[in-house]
């Protein structure tokens, strides 16, 4: 009996290890669940996203995006245009005092041009995040083929469409 007990909360447990949540504290901010969508070899670009959470009493800003696997990186937000969905580039991004923001597919994200190689399901490349305050964050992101539960919102035309 005891055995069977045994088993069954390492069935019930298994889902939650693989999950493999990781995330990163600087200073106030609290920065969650870096990740990539897995893309085509040949695409020329991939975003990362994650969510910065301010848990103090002051603004902070997130002035710059760098990593070594692309040439480039940009700070990006997705807008509405006469019934057009397309991206632009913004300088900075504001993290308000004792609020969130959420970077996730059709919104805010990190986009990134001249990737050298396209990263795989299941690895992981380093994103140096330059805030006024916090300063330089690393983190490391997670590359997977979809989107962890709640970062999505199913719509399917972001998928393998971030062109300029
Ligand atoms: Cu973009």
């Amino acid at each position: 009996m005891t055995l069977k007990k045994t088993l069954l909360g390492l069935t019930l447990l298994l889902p939650t290890l693989l999950v493999q949540a990781h995330e990163y504290e600087a200073g106030q901010l609290h920065i969650d669940h870096p990740w990539s969508r897995e893309m085509p070899p040949v695409a020329p670009t991939a975003a990362a996203y994650f969510v910065i959470h301010n848990k103090g009493g002051e603004a902070d800003r997130l002035l710059a995006v760098s990593t070594p696997v692309a040439g480039k990186a940009e700070l990006h937000e997705h807008v509405h245009e006469g019934g057009v969905m397309k991206m632009q580039q913004v300088q900075d991004v504001a993290i308000p005092a004792g609020g969130e923001v959420k970077f996730e597919p059709m919104g805010y994200h990190v986009m990134l041009f001249n990737l050298k190689q396209q990263a795989k399901d299941g690895e992981r490349f380093p994103l140096t995040l330059t805030f006024e305050k916090a300063g330089a964050v690393e983190v490391e992101v997670a590359v997977q083929k979809d989107a962890p539960a709640g970062h999505d919102h199913g719509e399917a035309h972001d998928h393998g469409k971030h062109q300029h």
